[in-house]
């Protein structure tokens, strides 16, 4: 009897430590302690060696024993249920938690608009490394060995050119691409380079070590400064509506010769003076001109044959004329008071 007893709640303390979290696994529970051959109906089998007496007594705590298998049973049952093979048992009724959904950050939006309207136009995008050789970002695209540019003040270098290595430096405008291009693609050409660049600038409203450029480039037979005036003026137009005004300035770049700037109508005053246009009524928003025959050559395009433009412009000087944005450092400051009002963008 006492064996019997001690048996009984051996196995009880067996049955409450039970973990089954596979439909294997309860079954196997199910087979050890319920099944035609299990432990409670083995246990159940041993009333007929209790004394008449105590057949009352026993009665009763083998049924209570009974009930426990039965109840763990079900338990892992219930569990199975929650987390079972048919997937999970929720209640679809109830009201979901808010998830935090981030933004856009508002330079890729602003390039990503960019971006769409000259593919409108047939452009296709490309893109290359931050981190460049001399001649990708500075020689093939004609910057004499002397050129400013080129110098330690301005230019984040990697590593110094030496006798046996090239240098290699932070790209300075996303031109190195549009030449990885020209390295590697026949005209006719048709492509716009979106990426980050870097100067050694001291960080002010107005300067920054990095920011990010759209540069364009077209080459083919019988492209003309006609045709870059009207792609430009196609963009800014789409960019600030169809009341935009422009304006061209001769200017100095040394791979594109003739060269221009374009300025547009102020859109944050529409011409009545400010201090983003300086009083003027004008921003300038870009530089481009016709490719310099000696950067075609540089990739061994015949420029009697051939004749490009090509145009870079900043994505934060864009942006900061759509949304008004005036100190640069508040693209990389992360503050979400900024970057949280370009959610409806
Ligand atoms: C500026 C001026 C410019 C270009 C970029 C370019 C690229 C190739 C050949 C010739 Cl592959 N030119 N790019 C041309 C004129 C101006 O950028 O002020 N950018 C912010």
């Amino acid at each position: 009897m006492e064996q019997l007893l001690q048996q009984i709640e051996a196995i009880k303390a067996e049955i409450t430590a039970t973990v089954a979290t596979t439909p294997d696994a309860v079954e196997q529970y199910r087979i050890k302690y319920l099944g035609t051959k299990g432990l409670v109906k083995q246990i159940m089998g041993e009333m007929k060696n209790v004394p008449n007496e105590q057949k009352k007594e026993f009665g009763q705590i083998l049924n209570a024993f009974k009930i426990v298998a039965e109840e763990k049973m079900q338990q892992l049952q219930d569990a199975l249920g929650e987390i079972g093979e048919e997937g999970a048992k929720f209640d679809f009724t109830l009201p979901g938690d808010p998830v935090a959904v981030g933004t856009r950050h508002p330079l890729n939006l602003v390039r990503n608009q960019m971006v769409s309207i000259f593919k409108r136009l047939g452009f296709a995008v490309a893109e290359g490394p931050e981190v460049e050789d001399d001649w990708h970002n500075f020689g093939a695209m004609n910057l004499p060995a002397d050129h400013p540019a080129r110098d330690m003040q301005d230019t984040f270098y990697v590593q110094e050119a030496s006798e046996n290595n090239a240098a290699w430096l932070l790209r300075t405008h996303t031109s190195s691409v549009q030449a990885r291009v020209m390295e590697t693609q026949k005209p006719p050409i048709r492509v716009i380079c979106p990426g980050r660049v870097y100067r050694n600038e001291t960080i002010s409203a107005r300067a920054h070590c990095f920011f990010h450029q759209v540069e364009g480039l077209y080459i083919d037979e019988n492209v003309s400064f006609a045709d870059l005036k009207q792609t430009l003026y196609f963009f800014v137009q789409e960019m600030f509506g169809k009341d935009v005004k422009v304006r061209f300035r001769p200017s100095y770049f040394p791979f594109t010769e003739p060269s221009a700037e374009m300025d547009i109508s102020c859109q944050i005053c529409a011409g009545k003076g400010c201090n983003i246009c300086k009083h003027t009524g004008w921003v300038e928003i870009l530089g481009s001109g016709m490719v310099h025959p000696k950067v075609l050559e540089n990739f061994g395009i015949d420029p009697e044959k051939y004749t490009g433009f090509a145009f870079g412009m900043g994505v934060e000087r864009i942006a900061q004329l759509k949304y008004q944005v005036n100190d640069l450092r508040l693209y990389s400051q992360n503050d979400l008071r900024f970057l949280e009002q370009f959610k409806s963008v």
